[in-house]
């Protein structure tokens, strides 16, 4: 069906008849679409089986991913390259008069996840299937990933995103696997043969129906899974609301949660939470039992992972699988728990680390929470004999400590991995965040740089760079991506150079053109492409870079013969819709927008774009026209990043603090290849240590800030009335909780050695290429590697 281009032609066109009854004169985009995938998805199903019947038969020990994100983007194209099949297929559409990129466009993306962590978990799916390893996703298959973002007079308005709306040609619904999922009731304890029997009663059941996605491995057979589950109602009690119950049970898997931290206890959460473990351990249990007949050597099998503590009541989930169906005793079950359970942290904010107040779980979780207390008491236990009398650091160390579970004190104490994922993060994690649990558990700890997948990221979304790559070093980094380095001879190789400069314009006249399309703005692919994209968060500090656009303006319009090379700023973000503060800064960017951009006097040296509904579909467009990346958090608080990992792969270079994997690009490309400033991570904890920070100095020493600060609240931005002044507050009134002010100066320095470096271009692409030549480091596939032979113990097939 795909070995040559003619092949497909007929293929394609017989299938669109079958499919559709159209002749191809009468077919749509969409028709096209649906036909092609259609295809795909057959091409794939006998190596999918092959996989499954493989792993059965020799089998090798599986990990199991569990993650309550997976961002996984448009699947088409990608799909397309992993099979080797693209070229065959775009040239053969393109003969039929078709454009592959209209058909691509028509492919929701599957975006069910919020940023970092969905969108981690799905390069980790890519680089296992890669690698041909054993690996699997469970997660849940949400009616309605995360919302969708417009722009309205500045603001940001949430409509709720509709992913199926057309179907989904990728899964494969499987009612035959599914299982039960119960919640509420009683546990009941009788006493048969001198065992205590534990019974769950009256609880409401609702099922958990598995699709399937294949995950296809780049040049490899391999075809893994990633398995979502959907909640529906089971077969209806006698004598209930059956509407109630049907709403009811669907809301468990009708939307994600936006990432708002200022918005937990919502006990939905936590039953999607538990609906995830609950359904995935009964299917993993199941599948071993039904390979070795009973589960004392699980740990030998199968390895789980738990993303961030969303997961975690696989602990406890599982344990309860041990004790009360297997019959083990506590010590047995225990050791099988923990050998078989891993855990990554993703956030030191300690706003963002999961509590559940035990008033929500336990009515609802009535047996989990009776181990989760056993689960306590053994460990408090074990803390008073280590540290007798030491009261306080055990009740900083509890999993239950005033009315609420500690979800990460639960993942630590019952796994045998936690892991940071960046260097910096994984020592403020050790010496830091849970200092008291390194001292207790030091083997347990250790580190993961993230990473991405080149071919996403690099191969699919940036065609003309990997070609100018392929000519240059030939094709070894593909399957071994440290090899881009051998792209660093040619840091002096003048008409390599010209040739990237060529890709770099290229992608940025496609951007430039998109945002044309979208905005009717135009702006100058000459221009510095200066991007932040990332979700709005206060530490992400997307307000240091409107401060030093307004600063630059006010420059510009105040001094006659003060000059910049023209830069287009450009910012993608979506604010959780209940958080206040990051919805005023979009607001903000957008005012900014249009009065910089209008401005005669500046619009030529001054652009400022905020790009609508930033997802994975448009940042396959945008990190390719970067030339500059913004990773600016306040140092220690972002644990890693991914972003920065994609902008250096395409050539841009990084403004960034010393913060997450920032430290680790500047250890690789060389303090001359980047572009960082501000406090260090040692600097901002001592600072928060000490109080010893009063941005109202900075307000009264510094006129810069203090004509900036002043501008958020005149009429700099007109017919505003009072807006702004709650970012104001947050700055001067609230002290600056994350260092705006404080980084200000260094930021305007660090941005002054950006417009001298890109000045001069033949040193601008020398450092570009220096980027892209040490970022292979940063390929999931490294990252994956680790994680499989540190942590999982498993290995790669064939
Ligand atoms: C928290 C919550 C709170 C309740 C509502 C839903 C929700 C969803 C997510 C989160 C926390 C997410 C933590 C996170 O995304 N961390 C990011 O992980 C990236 C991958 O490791 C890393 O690169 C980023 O630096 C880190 O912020």
């Amino acid at each position: 069906m795909f070995s040559n281009k003619e092949v497909f032609k007929i293929a394609f066109l017989k299938r669109l008849e079958m499919l559709y009854g159209k002749s191809f004169e009468d077919s749509s985009t969409r028709d096209h679409y649906y036909t092609l995938g259609n295809m795909v998805r057959e091409y794939i199903s006998s190596s999918w089986i092959k996989t499954n019947e493989m792993y059965r038969t020799t089998q090798t020990k599986q990990v199991y991913y569990l993650s309550i994100e997976f961002m996984l983007g448009r699947l088409l194209v990608n799909n397309l390259l992993n099979l080797g099949i693209r070229d065959t297929v775009e040239v053969g559409l393109k003969e039929l008069g078709i454009n592959i990129h209209d058909i691509e466009e028509i492919e929701a993306d599957a975006g069910l996840g919020n940023g970092g962590l969905g969108r981690l978990a799905a390069c980790f799916l890519d680089s296992l299937a890669s690698l041909n390893l054993p690996g699997h996703g469970f997660g849940i298959r949400y009616k309605h990933g995360l919302f969708d973002q417009k722009i309205i007079d500045g603001f940001q308005v949430e409509y709720p995103e509709q992913w199926l709306r057309h179907g989904n040609v990728w899964e494969v619904r499987k009612p035959d696997a599914a299982v039960e999922v119960r919640f509420g009731g009683k546990v009941e304890v009788v006493e048969k043969e001198g065992r205590f029997i534990f019974r769950h009663v009256d609880c409401q059941t609702i099922t958990a129906v598995p699709y399937d996605m294949p995950v296809v491995g780049y040049d490899t057979s391999t075809v893994n899974t990633l398995r979502l589950w959907s909640a529906e109602p089971s077969p209806y009690p006698p004598g209930i609301d059956v509407l109630e119950y049907k709403r009811q049970t669907e809301a468990v898997s009708e939307f994600l949660y936006p990432d708002d931290t200022n918005d937990d206890g919502k006990i939905l959460r936590l039953k999607q939470q538990y609906f995830l473990v609950c359904a995935s351990l009964q299917n993993i249990v199941s599948s071993h039992r039904k390979q070795h007949g009973h589960l004392r050597n699980l740990h030998e099998k199968v390895a789980i992972h738990i993303n961030d503590t969303h997961p975690v009541l696989a602990i406890p989930e599982l344990m309860r699988i041990l004790l009360d169906e297997e019959g083990m005793t506590w010590d047995e079950a225990w050791k099988i728990t923990t050998q078989t359970i891993s855990y990554t942290n993703h956030t030191t904010l300690s706003e963002a680390l999961e509590k559940w107040p035990i008033y929500l779980f336990k009515p609802l979780l009535p047996r989990i929470y009776m181990i989760v207390e056993e689960i306590n008491e053994r460990f408090c236990k074990l803390l008073w004999e280590r540290y007798p009398g030491d009261w306080d650091r055990i009740e900083h160390m509890a999993i239950i400590a005033h009315d609420m579970i500690k979800m990460a004190h639960l993942a630590i104490v019952g796994s045998h991995s936690t892991n940071g994922v960046a260097k910096i993060h994984t020592e403020i994690l050790k010496h830091r965040e849970f200092v008291n649990f390194y001292t207790m558990f030091p083997e347990r700890f250790n580190s993961k740089t993230n990473g991405i997948t080149h071919r996403r990221w690099l191969i699919k979304s940036n065609p003309e760079l990997t070609n100018l790559l392929l000519n240059t070093i030939g094709d070894k980094w593909i399957k071994d991506p440290a090899k881009l380095d051998e792209l660093m001879p040619h840091t002096t190789d003048g008409a390599f150079l010209e040739q990237l400069s060529n890709v770099k314009h290229t992608r940025k006249q496609i951007l430039a053109k998109h945002i044309k399309n979208k905005t009717g703005i135009d702006i100058d692919s000459n221009s510095i492409f200066d991007v932040q994209v990332k979700r709005l968060h206060a530490y992400k500090r997307q307000l240091l870079n409107v401060l030093h656009i307004m600063y630059l303006y006010n420059r510009l319009k105040e001094e006659s013969n003060f000059t910049i090379h023209p830069r287009t700023f450009i910012f993608g973000a979506k604010a959780s819709p209940g958080y206040y503060y990051a919805k005023k800064v979009i607001k903000l960017i957008n005012e900014l927008a249009d009065k910089v951009n209008n401005d005669k006097q500046t619009k030529d040296y001054l652009k400022v774009i905020f790009i609508e509904n930033y997802r994975v579909s448009l940042a396959e467009d945008i990190f390719p026209a970067a030339d500059v990346s913004e990773q600016i958090s306040t140092a220690s608080k972002e644990a890693s990043g991914t972003g920065n990992m994609k902008f250096m792969m395409n050539g841009a270079l990084t403004v960034g603090t010393m913060d997450g994997a920032n430290v680790e690009i500047k250890e690789l490309v060389g303090e001359d290849n980047i572009f960082t400033f501000g406090l260090s991570a040692d600097e901002v904890m001592n600072l928060y240590a000490t109080g010893g920070y009063s941005s109202m100095e900075y307000y009264h020493h510094d006129v810069r800030i203090r004509q900036l600060c002043e501008q958020l609240v005149n009429n700099f931005f007109p017919d505003i009335g009072n807006l702004f002044e709650p970012i104001y507050d947050s700055l001067l009134v609230q002290n600056d909780h994350y260092f705006v002010l404080k980084d200000f100066a260094a930021y305007v320095e660090a941005q002054e050695r950006v417009n001298a470096a890109y000045i001069n271009q033949p040193q601008w692409l020398k450092m570009s290429t220096v980027n892209i030549a040490k970022s292979g480091f940063f390929s999931s596939d490294r990252t994956i590697n680790e994680y499989a032979s540190d942590i999982w113990k498993i290995h790669g097939q064939k």
